[in-house]
C-alpha cells in the first residue's frame, strides 16, 4: 500500500504530514495457541481474549503484545513492548530511532501510556532516548506527575537508567536535507512517510490499557507537539467502557478530544466502529472544515472485546491480533469522493 495514496495533502503552514503506514515484515497469521476466554457480547457474538489493535500494519508490534498476553501477561506490559517494537525499528520515520526530525533537524518525541486504572503518563517533546513509551510508564509509575516535558523528561529517563543517543538515521537526515532545498520551509503536500504507533489491548483478565507513540509530524516547528501524548486526545483508556488511540493530523484530534469523545460516546451505547464514525463526523462536519488536506484515523476496543476504526480517507488500516490471526484490516473512511 503506498502512502501517497492515503493522503494527498498536509496542510499545517510549513509542516509535512507524517502519515502513513509502517511497513515491517511479520509472518501472516502467527499463531501461538494457548488458553484463552470467550466473552459473551449482547448481540451473541463471542468476542475472545487476549486481543491487541493497533494503528497501521505493524505486525511485528502487535505479534510482540500477543506474546506477552498469551503467556499471561498484562496489557499494560504488551502495549508497552509492543510500542517499543516499532521505536526501535529504524525504518519506521516516525516513531522512536529515525524518526523525521523538526524543521531543525531535531527528532522530538511525543508518547503516553494509560493503564486499566486510569493510570497515565506522557512525554512530550523528549529527545535523544529512543523508547518515549517506556519513559511514559515510568512518569506514570514512579512520579507524582503525568506530564513530563523536553529537558526535563530526557533528565528524568537518564536518571532511570535510559541511554542518550542520537535519533536522527542518516536516512532521516537525508530525508530532511532533501525536505530543506525542495521545501525551503514552506508548506509541502505528499510526504512519504511512516507513522504514529497506538496500541490497545485487552489481557486475559479482560482488563485494558493502551500507548501511543511518535515523532510527530515530519518538519514541524520547535517545539510542536501533537495530541499522541495527550491524555484524552491522542488516547483514552477507560476500563469500564473501552479505549481509543488516535493517528493523522494531531491538532485537529485535539480540537476534538479524539480519543476521549470515542470512549464517551461507546459509554452512551455505540459500537466501536460507529463511536469512531461519529468522532470523525466531529472533525468533517465543522463549518469550513478543510478535511480534504489532511487525515485523522481513530481505532477503538471496548470491554466487550469488538473493535472498530474509522478515518477521513482511505488507506488507514489496523492490526488486530486475536484468536491466533495477526491480521492487516482496511478501515471504512469518511471521504468516498476522492478519486486517487
Ligand atoms: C501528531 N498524531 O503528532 C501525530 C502524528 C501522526 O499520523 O499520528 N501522524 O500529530
Amino acid at each position: 500500500m503506498k502512502r501517497r495514496h492515503f493522503i494527498k495533502n498536509a496542510s499545517l503552514t510549513g509542516v509535512g504530514l507524517a502519515v502513513g503506514s509502517t511497513l515491517v515484515g511479520c509472518a501472516e497469521n502467527t499463531s501461538e495457541k494457548t488458553s484463552s476466554t470467550t466473552i459473551a457480547s449482547s448481540d451473541d457474538k463471542k468476542a475472545t481474549l487476549p486481543l491487541v489493535i493497533a494503528t497501521w500494519h505493524v505486525k511485528d508490534a502487535t505479534a510482540k503484545a500477543m506474546e506477552i498476553l498469551q503467556a499471561g501477561g498484562n496489557a499494560l506490559d504488551a502495549v508497552e513492548q509492543g510500542c517499543m517494537v516499532e521505536e526501535a525499528n529504524e525504518k519506521g520515520q516516525s516513531v522512536g530511532k529515525g524518526g523525521l526530525p523538526d524543521r531543525d533537524g531535531n527528532v522530538t518525541l511525543d508518547a503516553c501510556i494509560m493503564d486499566k486504572h486510569g493510570n497515565c503518563g506522557s512525554v512530550v517533546y523528549l529527545q535523544n532516548i529512543t523508547h518515549a513509551v517506556s519513559v511514559a510508564r515510568k512518569v506514570m509509575e514512579d512520579t507524582p506527575h503525568v506530564m513530563l516535558a523536553g529537558e526535563g523528561a530526557k533528565q528524568f529517563a537518564v536518571s532511570k537508567g535510559f541511554k542518550p543517543e542520537d535519533l536522527l538515521t542518516e536516512a532521516s537526515k537525508e530525508a530532511w536535507e532533501k525536505w530543506k532545498i525542495e521545501a525551503k520551509y514552506k508548506p509541502i503536500i505528499n510526504i512519504e512517510n511512516h507513522d504514529t504507533i497506538g496500541m490497545l489491548a485487552i489481557d486475559k483478565n479482560g482488563d485494558i490499557s493502551g500507548a501511543c507513540t511518535t515523532s510527530g509530524l515530519a518538519y514541524k516547528m520547535g517545539g510542536r507537539v501533537g495530541d499522541s501524548p495527550i491524555i484524552g486526545s491522542g488516547l483514552f483508556v477507560d476500563n469500564e467502557i473501552g479505549a481509543c488511540v488516535a493517528t493523522g493530523l494531531g491538532e485537529e484530534v485535539v480540537k476534538t478530544v479524539g480519543s476521549f469523545l470515542v470512549v464517551e460516546l461507546m459509554r452512551q451505547g455505540k459500537s466501536p466502529q460507529d463511536a469512531c464514525e461519529e468522532a470523525i463526523s466531529r472533525i468533517v462536519n465543522k463549518p469550513n472544515s478543510n478535511y480534504k488536506d489532511f487525515q485523522v484515523g481513530y481505532i477503538a476496543v471496548n470491554k466487550k472485546g469488538e473493535t472498530g476504526s474509522y478515518s477521513i480517507h482511505q488507506w488507514f488500516s489496523m492490526t488486530k491480533f486475536q484468536n491466533g490471526v495477526n491480521e492487516q484490516i482496511q478501515s471504512d473512511y469518511f471521504n468516498k469522493t476522492k478519486t486517487t
